[in-house]
């Protein structure tokens, strides 16, 4: 029986309690997990900002090892190393087929549901259903995921820096290397330098951007941008930070602009410091009340904008995935710098509350 911390409504802190685990079905595994990030995602759960079906165990950017297999199952060996995806890939759909492997069909209906791929929790509690976030359920020792959100890595990466893979890294520095077409010596700015923008940003040098602007609020997270790459900072608590981006990239506006906070007045920054002929990258979740009125329909085509929103960072995870690990084993990904927190399952809810404190990158909880 694991010990997993479950969403029981909005607004209520997680409770950390035991679970029941049914087995692994056909095409799904069974994983202890090694580590898990908290991510903004799982706060926004409990805010109400993100809807889910509850009760939840939430978490969904984890890594553990494989220690039952469903059957059907012969990629995978009981043993191995996994990352999480929460966006199970199928690899045979229309959107993988087509290298949108972040929109499957299959993985993407389950991961809203609340279940795994047949729409249905392996967690209950008292006979009641216990659903997963996103098809993963990372706040828990142990979970039953499907095999095609598993992604097998080499077991020498530390469980801690794997886990951030499957969430913040995957999607931030996706952004930047498969999302947006950052050409070399591009301007790019980056609003918002959280767990996720700060992978923008290194994914923004990784593609040859030369300059990197971070907007942020909390002068920690600042000192963390400039240590992931950035080459200026702008501090939006103090002033107009629209006008400053333009100062500094000669009046024009960034090449690329990422909004990684997901707040309707920061996707309209983002929009507006792009340049003429520049991409605005929305990587953010915005709660479902949230619209855009961004601009006169004219300008968007005399000023031949683009706008795009960006899912998983448009990541193929099953390639992806072994590439980040293998960048970071290079030393040419920063992963052990994101971690500001390691802390127990029970801690859960003071990483959640910490989370927006200009200290914290990422909280990884580790399992023993
Ligand atoms: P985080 O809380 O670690 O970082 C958010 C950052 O934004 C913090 O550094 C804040 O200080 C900063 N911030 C807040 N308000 C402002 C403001 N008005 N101006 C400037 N800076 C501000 O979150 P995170 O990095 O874990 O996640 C960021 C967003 O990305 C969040 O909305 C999350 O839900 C989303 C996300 N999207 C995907 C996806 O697939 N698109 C995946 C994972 C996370
Ligand atoms: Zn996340």
């Amino acid at each position: 029986m694991p010990k997993a911390a479950v969403c029981t409504a909005v607004g209520a802190p997680l409770e950390v309690t035991d679970v029941d685990l049914a087995s692994p079905k056909a095409g799904e595994v069974r994983v202890q997990l090694g580590a898990s990030g908290v991510c903004h995602s799982d706060l926004s759960v409990t805010n109400g900002t993100l809807p889910i079906a509850l009760p939840a165990v939430l978490g969904h950017e984890g890594a553990g090892t494989i220690t039952e297999l469903g059957e059907g199952v012969d990629h995978l060996s009981v043993g191995d190393t996994i990352v999480i995806s929460w966006v199970p890939q199928c690899g045979t759909c229309y959107f993988c087929e087509h290298d949108q492997g972040e929109l499957c069909e299959a993985g993407g209906a389950a991961a809203m549901s609340g279940g795994l791929l047949d729409m249905t929790p392996r967690f209950s509690r008292d006979g009641q259903p216990v659903f997963h976030m996103a098809a993963s359920g990372t706040f828990s020792e142990e979970t039953v995921i499907p095999a095609i959100g598993a992604v097998k890595i080499d077991k020498d990466v530390p469980m801690a820096d794997a886990a951030l893979i499957g969430c913040g890294v995957l999607t931030g520095f996706g952004a930047a290397v498969n999302t947006a077409s950052i050409r070399k010596g591009d301007s790019v700015v980056v609003l918002g330098c959280g767990g996720v923008g700060l992978n923008t940003i290194q994914g923004a040098c990784y593609a040859g951007a030369e300059q990197v602007i971070a907007v942020d609020m909390v002068d920690g997270k600042l000192a963390h941008a400039k240590q992931f790459g950035a080459t200026d900072l702008v501090d939006a608590s103090g002033g107009d930070s629209v006008a400053q981006v333009f100062e500094l990239t000669g009046g024009r506006g960034a090449d690329v602009a990422f909004e990684v906070i997901g707040l309707g007045p920061t996707i309209e920054q983002a929009f507006q410091m792009t340049r003429r002929g520049g991409h605005a990258v929305i990587v953010g979740v915005p709660s479902f009340d949230v619209t855009m009125t961004l601009t006169p329909a004219l300008d968007l085509l005399v000023q031949e904008k683009q706008l795009r929103g960006c899912w998983y960072g448009s990541s193929n995870v099953h390639t992806d995935v072994p590439k980040l690990a293998r960048l970071y084993q290079e030393g040419q990904l920063m992963l052990d710098e994101l971690i500001s927190a390691r802390v127990t399952l029970d801690q859960v809810n003071d990483a959640l509350s910490n989370m927006s404190s200009g200290e914290i990158a990422r909280s990884v909880i580790e399992y023993s």
